[in-house]
């Protein structure tokens, strides 16, 4: 049984933190682009962009990538199937802009890894961050996110979802015993 551990206005908050940070730390906000990982990552990336967009007045431009696991072999388990990239556009240009990784679950960091591959061949970033609503802890590769919405520690056996308004028809996030 999932149960509710933040609601939807303190996400809201969340992200609304995030934004002051970026604008905060990078000192101006006019070489930002954001790219949002399908599919709730997209949407969060767009709520940042248009946060930014009200307390700077700068449209920031929000490109997605559709990273799933690799599913060919189903002979392969679970856990050892790699997050792949299934997109080859951006649907943006990223050369030498700071690009801001938008995901809402960060987990073993396989899913940024692969991410970070793409952006690579796609273009030169000037740099890449990381912004996450949730960070779920356990690690598997040396990535750390420099903006989180929440720090939320789990068991490996715990699913957290993520529910925003615009794919989920509801906002909050609840984690799941299995
Ligand atoms: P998302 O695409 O919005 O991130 O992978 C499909 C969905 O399943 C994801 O939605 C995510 O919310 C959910 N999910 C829950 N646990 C996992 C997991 O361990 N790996 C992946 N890839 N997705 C998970
Ligand atoms: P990672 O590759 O870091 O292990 O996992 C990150 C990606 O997998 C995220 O894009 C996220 O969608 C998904 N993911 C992994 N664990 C969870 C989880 O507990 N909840 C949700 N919602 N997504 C997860
Ligand atoms: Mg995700």
């Amino acid at each position: 049984m999932a149960h509710e551990i933040v609601d939807g206005s303190s996400m809201q908050r969340a992200l609304t933190r995030i934004t002051y940070e970026i604008i905060e730390q990078n000192k101006g906000v006019e070489n930002l682009v954001f790219v949002g990982i399908k599919t709730r990552g997209v949407y969060l990336a767009e709520r940042l962009a248009n946060r930014l967009n009200q307390l700077e007045n700068v449209e920031i431009p929000v490109g997605a990538l559709d990273i799933t696991l690799y599913r060919d072999d189903r002979h392969i388990p679970d856990h050892h199937k790699e997050p792949t990239v299934k997109t080859s556009s951006l649907g943006i240009d990223i050369n030498d802009k700071h690009v801001i990784l938008v995901d809402d679950v960060l987990f073993t960091g396989r899913t940024v890894r692969a991410a970070l591959d793409a952006l690579m061949d796609m273009g030169r970033p000037q740099q890449i961050s990381l912004a996450v609503l949730v960070d779920r802890g356990h690690r598997e590769l040396p990535i750390r996110p420099d903006f989180v919405g929440k720090n939320i520690p789990t068991a490996m056996n715990e699913t957290v979802h993520v529910a925003v308004e615009e794919y989920d028809g509801h906002e909050d996030i609840t984690i799941e015993h299995h």
